[in-house]
């Protein structure tokens, strides 16, 4: 069956040394990948022979690069510190190098320090898959008790500082290792990985940094690269908190409909687009997921389509793609009203996947990106749309 504007198809691919192949990702019906040149440090250009050379690579395997993820913002635009100025005509470069082989879609994140972050990387479900999962109480006992952040207790809940101490009382040096690394020691993706007294001094960095510091810094990042990306028909992609609120102290200012409304309200240029990550917005309640595709959705150009569970404490782990909190039906139905209304294929990924089946006894596997989770999400997915877009007027009755 064909639909019109079906939403392009995609997988997270790490590079060469992805224990999972770009066969592997054709195989599980994608049609593209989104990628980043991981090999190249934070802040660095991306030159135009590594850029071509990675795109040759990827449709020689019969795939689209189809969305840069993530070409990284650096603590000093971020922090808005000494060598901003440099680092944002490097992120410019970077951006005419893209736009020069062809790539338009740019993801980044403005979140301080850290990406992405999880307490536990293999929560077992009842069905044996193993998922990532957060818990502030396991937060707490590390930012405490192991990092020993100063003011650190007053930023949680008297029960969650109580839970916390115990909760460190009962770990062996083991177990605290495993979560010093597992909250601080970066994500598959993750631009910045820490050692705790790092961590703890590249906090102190941010101490003059609140919430509207940070957002100027933000707009001030935007004012400067949308000309360029502009320019060249390109559209950055902001990818929202994940979770969705502040940690360790340090400002997120990409979490509500709040955030995006007055993001876009600063810079309307039609190259300031988001990346609209359900798994992540999704963790707040009070985000309407349906409301906000529909207010943002011109801007939208890129969808992260995961899902979260949540719980009375405030944990949440990564639920099926069909059976968390989000109502993924009404957010597809969300999603396929923009890419009809304004006729475009946007492209999605299932963004995570849990670990299952034969990859929960592969040696290597990158937590989150295993191959089978995400290829059950993603032909989840697929049948949902497939679903609603049957349902659709014929597109030659739209027009
Ligand atoms: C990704 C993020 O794995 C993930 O959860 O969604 O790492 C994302 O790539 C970055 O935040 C975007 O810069
Ligand atoms: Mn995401």
């Amino acid at each position: 069956m064909s639909i019109a504007y079906p939403l392009e198809q995609t997988m997270r691919w790490f590079g060469p040394d992805d224990p999972v192949s770009l066969a592997d990702i054709r195989q599980a019906g994608a049609t593209g990948v989104v990628t980043a040149l991981h090999h190249i440090p934070n802040g660095a250009v991306w030159p135009v022979a590594e850029i071509a050379a990675r795109r040759a690579m990827i449709e020689a395997a019969g795939l689209r690069w189809s969305v840069v993820e993530s070409l990284p913002v650096h603590e000093a635009i971020k922090q808005g510190g000494a060598d901003r100025d440099a680092a944002l005509a490097r992120y410019r470069e970077s951006l005419v190098n893209l736009a020069a082989c062809g790539l338009r879609t740019i993801t980044y994140n403005f979140m301080p320090l850290l990406d992405w972050t999880r307490t536990d990387l293999a929560y077992e479900l009842p069905d044996g898959a193993r998922a990532l999962r957060f818990e502030p109480v396991a937060l707490a006992a590390y930012d405490i008790h192991v990092l020993g952040r100063p003011g650190a207790a007053s930023d949680y809940a008297p029960a969650i500082v109580a839970a916390a101490a115990a909760r460190f009382a009962a770990m062996d040096e083991a177990a605290r290792t495993r979560l010093e690394r597992t909250i601080i020691a970066g994500l598959p993706g993750s631009e910045e990985s820490f050692g705790s007294a790092d961590f703890l001094a590249a906090i102190g960095g941010y101490a003059a940094i609140d919430a509207d510091a940070l957002r100027r810094n933000l707009i001030l990042f935007l004012e400067a690269v949308c000309p360029t990306a502009e320019a060249q028909g390109m559209r950055l992609v902001i990818h929202p908190d994940d979770p969705p609120f502040a940690l360790f102290g340090l400002p997120r200012i990409v979490s509500t409909a709040a955030d995006l409304a007055a993001l876009f309200e600063a810079v309307p240029s039609p190259a300031n687009g988001l990346c609209f990550c359900v798994g992540s917005l999704g963790v707040r309640a009070d985000n309407d997921l349906p409301a906000m595709i529909r207010q943002f959705g011109s801007r939208i150009h890129f969808l992260h389509l995961r899902n979260t569970k949540r719980d009375a404490e405030g944990n949440f782990h990564e639920a099926a793609h069909l059976a968390g909190d989000a109502d993924m039906v009404e957010v597809m139905r969300a999603i396929r009203a923009v890419a009809r209304s304004e006729r475009r294929a946007i492209p999605m990924r299932p963004d995570h996947g849990h670990q299952m089946l034969d990859d929960l006894h592969k040696s290597r596997s990158n937590p989150g990106y295993t191959a089978i989770g995400r290829l059950r999400g993603l032909a989840e997915l697929r049948g949902l749309e497939l679903g609603i877009a049957a349902l659709e007027p014929r597109e030659e009755a739209l027009a």
